[in-house]
């Protein structure tokens, strides 16, 4: 394979540690604290996770570990969306087995679960890691959205496990991934195993985070990505005065990802999904506070801005939560005779029987191909695929009819012309930044130190996350303490709840009290590229959210 000079130069980049982790092998031990409860739902918790519910945090310390130096056999899955460090947590996690132990042994299992359903490996050997350290993308082992969840999947997952004489499985994954390795987990005991499950804070949505987990990975650099291009945006419509440009940004649910490009770049717009929520908005006036925006910069001859858009506002907009939460549910119980429908007017005649009438005659207010694509499949996890949703065009279309509206009253005398984007893939296998190549390489080897010391059922955590590297805090969360109940496939579910934007947090306070000055003048800031070499202010900076969070 032919490489790029930054990439050859990125090879030799050695991610920084947090100082326990620096220690002598042998010589990191494991502290345990209090047992834990989960967030919310608790008895019907206990009653599912059984034998792995409510165990205690733990943290590294120096002291002696007398198991450390076992020799493992570990196998790894990189889960649902790729997100930038993926690799160096691979990386971590091989560097502390073959710390620990030279002859012990990391399959990857590839394509996501579904390696460890159907037994796909590859042995990962220093060749192969040296090849993916500190670089962006999953594609050293593949990655996929395979929910582990019938009977036959778990059992043949410990069959995959006991088949390689697995010692343990690390699941790299988000809220949903993270969920099924606390099942598995519980699986795995149930059967009487003791192979152990662990799984790794991974996504760029930025949701997967609580007190322990102060981030996930991969947010930073993503974050970084968007901003730069954002940024770019900014510049070029400051200088050709003509274009709105309406940008969504991915965040399957949470606004995380739209907030923190806002914090960085100073956007005309940003919409925040969970304050459209609190405060009940309808979609009409989402676009009556975009064209507030509009109207007022063409007062002052402003007709171009920025406007971001979260990718997963519509599913909180009410009406339109209630239409999606109708639709799923339908389909979930619809099953195979609702996939078997392939004309569009067929499957909304399918649904007219199903679903409400008000949310019906919304389905039917929408564009067709917006509407369209709020019928396509389902995720394994039972989610609408909003990425695919084109909320940025619905928005420009009702935009445009809104101004007509209050041009032919004589409220608006702009121009409008609008650019839509859609920032998403673009920035999830992006070199990850150094925050992200050092926090991911921590995550690896802290899940290798849990691994050792004998835990299931736990997230590696690594925090302390605005401090240099030297002084972050590892150790293991239990999964079972960040899970409730919620609907899913049309019953309730354990999950990991997911940490959504909150209104009352630092990063929305900040953004919220200069919002109205961006609105109307160009307040825009370029941050421009991702540096990975030269001062640490510029290359090892965290984003503006963990900062403010922990100030
Ligand atoms: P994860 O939650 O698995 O990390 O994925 C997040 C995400 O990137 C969302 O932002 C986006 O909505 C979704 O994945 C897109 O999924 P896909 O890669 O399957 O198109």
């Amino acid at each position: 394979m032919s490489i790029s000079a930054l990439q050859k130069a990125r090879y030799a980049y050695k991610p920084k540690l947090p100082a326990i982790l620096c220690s002598s092998i042998g010589d990191i031990a494991i502290e345990l604290g209090e047992a834990t409860e989960a967030v919310a739902d608790r008895e019907e918790l206990r009653k599912i996770f059984r034998l792995s519910y409510g165990k205690p945090l733990a943290t590294f310390t120096n002291g002696k570990n007398s198991t450390i130096n076992r020799e493992l056999k570990v196998g790894v899955i990189l889960s649902g969306g790729q997100a930038p460090g993926g690799h160096n947590v691979i990386a971590g996690l091989f560097d502390g087995l073959k710390k620990g132990n030279p002859h012990s042994v990391l399959y990857g299992l590839k394509g996501g679960p579904s390696g460890l359903i159907e037994n796909k490996t590859i042995v990962l050997t220093d060749a192969i890691i040296d090849e993916y350290r500190n670089t962006g993308g999953f594609d050293i082992i593949g990655s996929g959205r395979t929910k582990i969840e019938t009977p036959e999947q778990f059992a043949a997952s410990l069959k995959t496990a006991k088949d390689l004489g697995l010692n343990a499985v690390v699941v790299i994954g988000g809220d949903d991934s993270n969920t099924n390795a606390a099942l598995l987990a519980e699986y795995f005991l149930s059967q009487g195993s003791d192979i152990q499950v662990i799984g790794c804070p991974k996504t760029i949505d930025g949701d997967l985070k609580n007190e322990y987990i102060e981030t996930s990975f991969g947010f930073d650099t993503a974050c970084k990505t968007y901003s730069e291009l954002i940024g770019n945006l900014g510049r070029d419509t400051n200088s050709a005065k003509k274009y709105w440009h309406f940008i969504k940004l991915m965040g399957r649910a949470a606004s995380h990802i739209a907030l923190e490009c806002a914090l960085q770049t100073q956007p005309n717009v940003c919409l925040v999904s969970e304050e459209v929520e609190a405060k009940g908005l309808s979609l009409g006036q989402v676009v009556d506070q975009i064209c507030g925006s509009i109207v007022r910069r063409a007062e002052n001859g402003d007709n171009f801005g920025i406007v971001l858009i979260p990718e997963g506002l519509v599913e909180f907009i009410p009406e339109i939560k209630k239409l999606i939460e109708e639709l799923n549910d339908a389909i979930a119980k619809g099953g195979e005779e609702f996939t078997e429908i392939s004309s569009f007017i067929d499957q909304m005649y399918w649904f007219s029987r199903r679903i409400s009438e008000p949310s019906y005659s919304i389905l039917q207010t929408l564009p067709p191909d917006i509407a369209r694509q709020f019928l396509m499949d389902r995720d394994p996890h039972g989610n609408v695929q909003v990425s695919r949703i084109e909320t940025e065009k619905l928005l420009v279309g009702m935009v445009e009819k809104k101004l007509h509206a209050l041009k032919e009253n004589k409220l608006y005398r702009g121009k409008f012309s609008a650019l839509t984007h859609f920032f998403g893939y673009e920035g999830r296998c992006a070199f990850p930044s150094n925050f992200d190549a050092d926090y991911c390489y921590s995550l690896g080897y802290s899940a290798f130190v849990l691994i050792a010391s004998g835990l299931t059922g736990y997230l590696s955590s690594v925090r302390n996350l605005t401090a240099p590297a030297d002084q972050w805090v590892a150790g293991g969360v239990p999964l079972t303490m960040m899970m409730n109940l919620e609907q899913r496939h049309g019953s309730k579910k354990p999950v990991i709840k997911k940490a959504l934007v909150e209104l009352d947090g630092a990063p929305f306070k900040t953004f919220d009290e200069a919002r109205d000055t961006w609105a109307v003048k160009t307040c825009f800031l370029f941050p421009g590229a991702i540096q990975y070499f030269g001062p640490p202010e510029v290359c090892d900076e965290p984003t503006k959210t963990l900062r403010l969070e922990h100030q």
